[in-house]
């Protein structure tokens, strides 16, 4: 090889010290090159150039199931739903969570529930929950393009990281299914045809459990209220899946034109407004622009409930789409609720997120249990204190009430 290039060079007339240069020119670009491949798995760069934008795709398989006979009352939200996603081997679990849903709150107000799936449902999952929904059901089936793998994923990256994510034991670490799952509900849900005439969604999953009667509808008090994201729980997340996700976030949000504004001259940082980082930021300098760490705290994204035109908006379609674009929702095991909760946290004022205090909710062994004892009794909840986890010392529920600096309930001292 080498001679080669000496016998070329001579050929061409060149003396041995412009060769002798060349040589080792060549040499220093390619270790530099070579480098530069080593370092960059762990570059957001590298994929950058092969990001497709998500098509616009449309589910036109949507199946509508009216109740034919409902009388629905006057006060209702009219543009309302429930939204689930599940398999058709979801079906039992769902089906719990429907029939609790609809003994403490539905079968007064008889809103209507969107499902949706990966793959068509079977008559048999239409038929039942047809049977046990109070409102009108819709079932529809996702684009393989909001959520099979893009194709500017690397796939041998992926395999090497699904690996690695298994081998520390990371909950789902080697799931890609749950990935997907994840990346449609920070990205593509709000998309679906199905839901396009609807503004409010209330995310249901299978084996959730209300365990105490909802007597005023949520619905009415985000409208109310003039909010536009509720929680009823919140966590910190596994650090692990979500490594890069702060980082990328910031250079989103802090490079926003809109951002700029709020940063007025000599202001210190305490005193910019009108997000809501506080709950989920730590370590602030007080004294500068610099921004904290991630707490990795995070509204916990099986309840919630939405305006769907929040997400719809270039604001946050955009922030998905410049997040997707790392790859990070596969290489990575970025979750809907972080990806949420960072929006939310930089997009949203305080005022605009509703804390509903009170739900008797659970997702399995986790939930929420009235604290007090009439409230306990007025609601006929059924859930044991001993789970009750808002107030526990590994919730991120009092985080938001001080960081935001929120009242807290009466009885609650921190
Ligand atoms: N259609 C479909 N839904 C899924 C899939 N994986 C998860 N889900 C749904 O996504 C939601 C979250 O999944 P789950 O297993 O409960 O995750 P966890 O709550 O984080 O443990 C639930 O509503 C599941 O039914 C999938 O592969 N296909
Ligand atoms: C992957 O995650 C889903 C939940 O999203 C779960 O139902 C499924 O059992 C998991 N698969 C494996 C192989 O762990
Ligand atoms: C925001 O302001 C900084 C400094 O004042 C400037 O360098 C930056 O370009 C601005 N960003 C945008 C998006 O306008
Ligand atoms: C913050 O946003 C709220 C709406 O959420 C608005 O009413 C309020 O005036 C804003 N405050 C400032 C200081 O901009
Ligand atoms: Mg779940």
């Amino acid at each position: 090889m080498l001679d080669k290039v000496i016998r070329m060079v001579r050929f061409k007339r060149l003396s041995y010290r412009t060769a002798f240069l060349t040589i080792i020119i060549s040499f220093f670009t390619c270790c530099y090159i070579l480098f530069q491949f080593i370092n960059s798995n762990d570059s957001i760069k590298r994929f950058d150039d092969y990001y497709l934008t998500p098509a616009d795709v449309v589910d036109n398989k949507i199946e509508i199931r009216i109740k034919p006979d409902l009388k629905r009352k006057n006060d209702i939200v009219k543009d309302a739903t429930f939204f689930t996603i599940c398999r058709n081997s979801d079906l039992d679990g769902i089906k719990n969570s429907i029939e609790s849903l609809e003994k403490n709150f539905n079968k007064n107000f008889n809103y209507p529930w969107i499902f949706a799936n990966d793959e068509p449902f079977t008559n048999e999952f239409k038929d039942k929950i047809s049977q046990i929904v109070s409102g009108d059901v819709t079932f529809t089936v996702i684009p393989k393009e909001y959520w099979d793998v893009p194709k500017f994923i690397d796939q041998t990256f992926l395999k090497d990281q699904l690996e690695q994510f298994e081998m520390e034991n990371v909950m789902y670490g080697g799931n890609l299914s749950y990935r997907k799952m994840c990346r449609f509900n920070s990205g593509f849900f709000y998309k679906l045809k199905a839901l396009s005439k609807y503004n409010w969604y209330w995310r249901v999953e299978p084996n959730v459990k209300y365990t105490c009667e909802l007597p005023e509808d949520p619905f009415k008090i985000m409208v109310d209220e003039n909010k536009l994201y509720a929680f009823v729980l919140a966590m910190t997340e596994d650090k692990r899946t979500v490594r890069k996700l702060w980082a990328t976030s910031r250079n989103y949000f802090e490079n926003l034109n809109s951002w700029n504004n709020t940063i007025e001259d000599g202001e210190i940082y305490q005193s910019i407004s009108n997000t809501s980082l506080g709950f989920i930021e730590q370590n602030t300098d007080r004294n500068e622009l610099v921004r904290g760490e991630f707490n990795y705290c995070h509204y916990w994204s099986n309840f919630e409930i939405g305006n769907l035109n929040f997400f719809r908006g270039s604001e946050y379609d955009g922030y998905f789409q410049e997040i997707d674009k790392t790859g990070n929702f596969f290489y990575e095991r970025w979750g809907d609720a972080p990806v949420h909760t960072i929006a939310i946290s930089y997009l949203l004022a305080p005022d605009k997120i509703k804390y509903f205090d009170n739900s008797g909710y659970f997702h399995e062994n986790i939930g929420n249990c009235p604290r007090d004892k009439n409230d306990y009794k007025d609601l006929h909840c059924k859930c044991s204190k001993h789970r009750e986890f808002s107030w526990h010392r590994h919730s991120c529920v009092p985080r938001w009430f001080k960081g935001l600096k929120m009242d807290l309930p009466q009885e609650i001292h921190w």
